[in-house]
Parts: structure tokens; sequence; C-alpha cells
């Protein structure tokens, strides 16, 4: 069969920025699936049998960034298992990922003509407001990576690994900037506006 090519968003912001909260409410509006990098390492840690599950563990106290084959080889099978079972869902919200040069790499040398990246939806808000909403969410989470100890840690990883990227798809003029650090509402009305744009 003529399935379609994979077309793929990457969303990207910095800890607790709301590309969760924002990738939940376009899936209710547009043709997308969502994807988040980690839920999916999480589930994959949580997996009984899992080889890697210790080493993401350790990834995500430290704020680090998973080796990408791990996070590729899951990212690859969600998407073809979403579009083994209906193959009308070639659209992809990718939440969290290419976090580095090494995720970035690894994306293009497995995904080169495989998927097409139409843009960066790129959730813009300052460090503080960042932590203060992990900080709030910690509270009930469980999130074993939402408190003061592992926050400064995201953060920097963020600034120093992931910023890059971004900055990198922008000489590329693929990067869609949203500010983020107002209500869930104004956030979404922007992200509707690009995603009308750009179909
Ligand atoms: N909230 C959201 N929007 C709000 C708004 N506009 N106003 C007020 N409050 C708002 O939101 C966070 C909190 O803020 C929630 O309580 C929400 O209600 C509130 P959320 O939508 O969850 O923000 P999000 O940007 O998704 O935050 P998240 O914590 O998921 O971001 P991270 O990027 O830190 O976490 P992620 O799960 O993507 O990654 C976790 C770890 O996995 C990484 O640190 C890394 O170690 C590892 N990882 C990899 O190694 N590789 C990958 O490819 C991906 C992850
Ligand atoms: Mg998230």
């Amino acid at each position: 069969s003529l399935m379609m090519k994979p077309q793929v968003v990457f969303v990207l912001g910095g800890p607790g920025a709301g590309k969760g909260t924002q990738c939940s409410k376009i899936i209710e509006n547009y043709n997308y699936t969502h994807l988040s990098a980690g839920d999916l390492l999480r589930a994959e840690k949580a997996r009984e049998g899992s080889e890697c599950g210790q080493l993401i563990a350790k990834y995500f106290k430290e704020g680090k960034i998973v080796p990408a084959e791990i996070t590729i080889d899951l990212l690859k099978r969600a998407m073809e298992e979403t579009m083994k079972k209906d193959e009308k869902k070639f659209r992809f919200l990718i939440d969290g990922f290419p976090r580095n040069e090494d995720n970035h790499q690894g994306w293009n040398s497995v995904m080169d003509g495989k998927a097409d990246v139409k843009f960066v939806l790129f959730f813009d808000c300052t460090n503080e407001v960042c932590i203060d909403r992990c900080l709030e969410r910690g509270k009930s989470s469980g999130r074993p990576d939402d408190n003061r100890e592992s926050l400064p840690k995201r953060i920097q990883t963020f600034l120093q690994s992931t910023r890059p990227i971004i900055d990198l798809y922008q000489t590329q003029g693929k990067v869609r900037t949203v500010d983020a650090s107002r209500s869930v509402d104004e956030v979404f009305t922007d992200v509707k506006t690009i995603l009308d744009k750009e179909g």
C-alpha cells in the first residue's frame, strides 16, 4: 500500500513551558497524534523487562538527555504503530524532541527521507516561569524531577543543549515562536493561528 510519509511538528520549549498542555489542546482540534518523547521514555523506564530502564531513570533525575538511539527507536515505533492502525494518521506532534545535537543528528540519519519535519513550534518563556510551573505541579505530580534539586539542571540542559537546536532550525526559517508565559487559552489562540496557516 502507499503509506503517507509522516508529517512531523517538533514541539520544543523549556521544562514546564506548556508543551504537553498545548499538545492536548491541539489534538482536540486538529488531526494530529501527540507523541511526548518524555512520556515514551517514562513508559519504557516502567516497562517490565526493559533493558534501559535504569539508564533512563538516571538521565531523568540528572536532567540529562537520553542517548538518541533509545528515544528515536521509541518515536519511530510509536509512529509506525499509529499509522498501521489508521493510515490517515500520519501527522505527528513530537513533544520534547530533539533536545540536543545527538538527538538532531540521530533523527537526520535515521529518519532522512522517511519523515518530513514541517516546522518547530517553540513555546518561549522565562526560566522563572518554567521553574514556578514545575514546582507548582511537583506538589501533586509525583514526578521525581519536579523539585528544587533537579530543576536548575533541567533549565541548564535546555539552555546549553536545546536552545542551539532551536537556533539551528531558526536559520532554516522553520521556527514558529509562541509567547508561552500567558494563560493556557491565550497561548492556544496563537497556536491556532499558526496551525491554521501551516495546514
Ligand atoms: N501550565 C501549562 N501551561 C500553563 C500556562 N499557560 N499558564 C499556567 N500554567 C500552565 O505544563 C507544566 C505545568 O504548568 C503543568 O502543571 C501545567 O498545568 C502548567 P506542561 O504542559 O506539562 O509543560 P511541558 O512543557 O510539557 O513540561 P515538561 O515538564 O513535560 O517538560 P520537560 O521538557 O522538562 O519534560 P519532558 O517530559 O519532555 O522530559 C523529561 C526528561 O526526559 C528530560 O529532562 C530528559 O531527561 C528526558 N528526555 C530525554 O532525555 N530525551 C527526550 O527526547 C525527551 C526527554
Ligand atoms: Mg511535557
